[in-house]
């Protein structure tokens, strides 16, 4: 038990200027970050942890997705070790907090343990999970974290390429060679448990002056590409009546949905984020249109309720085109109950921080965690929720309060 001395160890200004010196790796104009999953920024982001890490005594792994885990040794190293993480990198136009607090907070709770001359029984390890964002750069989300579960192979995950067709393997590659000195972990390895920590990504907990979110679950997801085929055709000289106009057919076809997925409570989430039309050229009606459809719900019926019917809706509204609806991920609502939530909600009581049980809107690298072992997730507030978003803002403070909690955490379930 900890009572209060690991998180009363937590440095709150040397966890926000960390926060401020990996936002460096790939600043915006606007004051965001740009660091795209396995780039040069992303593979940087390691080779700092590993330096900050390796000031303390912490060794530094990377297994062949690029997962990247700096490691505090416990007293009986024949243990699995208690984990605890997020993600690097963000999405095109993302923000200082997503994800890199995750990382950060856990490198700032190892050395708080340290500070306050803690041993653990079983080592503690801050996880970088690879390409947790979706789409951004490459086609698959929460890739690394989904390896390490086993979820998908290796080689799946390794064969995907960007919109510049450079693979995933061409990438973990260049990855691994600007981080040397870390050692070569292979995938398999047993966890004791996981513990997340992220900003919350939604309003509710600023809202109600809470500091402290205990997640009790994490909504579900299904994902779409829609392809609507047309005839490219002279924008001068094709009459209305014979055209077959893909941009025409695909926004008859988004509106439609749109209204399929308005529910009176408000709880269904569903965005259109990416729409490409081809050739793109103002003279040219276009013949192909690819979008994106991302949908969420916490309740799995009205996930495959609604889900199920984006087919229909699709050829119901194509008009003289032809369209095609293929989902590309689909992952279930994820509960998180028992120990784990109770232990953050007894740290956060010990501390003495105001705090409420959430629901996680938005997915995180803890949908795979908890599938081999048992996971929880701490969030702290963002500003008016906003995220995903160069302006996206969270205080010091809070951010601080985060890892107290998770210091505290990570101490009682490395002693177990
Ligand atoms: O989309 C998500 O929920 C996550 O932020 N990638
Ligand atoms: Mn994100
Ligand atoms: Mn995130």
């Amino acid at each position: 038990m900890s009572d209060g001395k690991a998180g009363a160890k937590v440095d709150e200004a040397r966890l926000w200027r960390r926060h401020m010196d990996m936002a460096e790796l790939g600043k915006t104009p606007k004051g965001g970050v740009r660091r795209l999953a396995l780039t040069d920024l992303d593979a940087d982001a390691r080779g700092k942890l590993m330096a900050w890490g390796a000031e303390r005594g912490f060794k530094s792994f990377i297994d062949p997705i690029g997962n990247f885990f700096v490691r505090r040794e416990g007293t009986d190293p024949s243990l699995a070790p208690v984990m605890s993480g997020s993600h690097t990198d963000t999405q095109p136009s993302g923000g200082r907090f997503d994800g890199i607090y995750g990382v950060l907070a856990a490198l700032e709770a190892l050395e708080a343990i340290d500070d306050a001359g803690i041993g653990t029984r079983r080592a503690l390890e801050a996880v970088v999970w690879t390409c947790e964002e979706g789409g951004a750069r490459f086609p698959m989300g929460t890739m690394g974290s989904s390896v390490f579960a086993g979820t998908v192979k290796l080689a799946d995950a390794l064969e995907l390429a960007d919109f510049d067709g450079v693979t995933v393997a061409e990438a973990v590659e260049r990855t691994r060679a600007r981080v040397p000195a870390a050692v070569d972990r292979p995938l398999g390895m047993k966890v004791a448990s996981f513990v997340e920590a992220h900003i919350e990504q939604g309003p509710e907990l600023e809202a109600r002056g809470k500091t402290i979110g205990v997640v009790t679950a994490i909504q579900g997801a299904r994902r779409f590409l829609v392809e609507v085929l047309g005839e490219d055709g002279h924008a001068g000289t094709v009459t209305r009546a014979r055209r077959r106009d893909a941009f025409v057919a695909a926004t008859d076809i988004t509106k439609a949905l749109y209204r399929h997925f308005t529910d009176p409570d408000d709880v269904v989430r569903f965005t259109v984020g990416r729409f490409t039309v081809e050739p793109n050229a103002p003279a040219v009606i276009p013949g192909r249109v690819v979008f994106s459809i991302d949908f969420r719900h916490p309740d799995e019926a009205v996930l495959t309720r609604l889900g199920d019917a984006v087919e229909g809706v699709c050829q119901a509204n194509r008009g003289p085109c032809e369209v095609k609806a293929v989902q590309t991920a689909r992952s279930q609502p994820v509960p998180f109950s028992g120990l784990l939530p109770d232990l953050i909600q007894s740290a956060a009581d010990r501390l003495g921080l105001s705090s409420m049980p959430i629901l996680s809107g938005a997915g995180h690298d803890s949908i795979y965690l908890a599938k081999i072992c048992p996971t929880a997730m701490i969030f702290v507030p963002c500003e008016k929720g906003i995220s995903h978003n160069e302006i996206e803002n969270a205080t010091p403070y809070d951010l601080a309060s985060g890892a107290r909690v998770l210091a505290e955490v990570l101490v009682e379930l490395a002693n177990r």
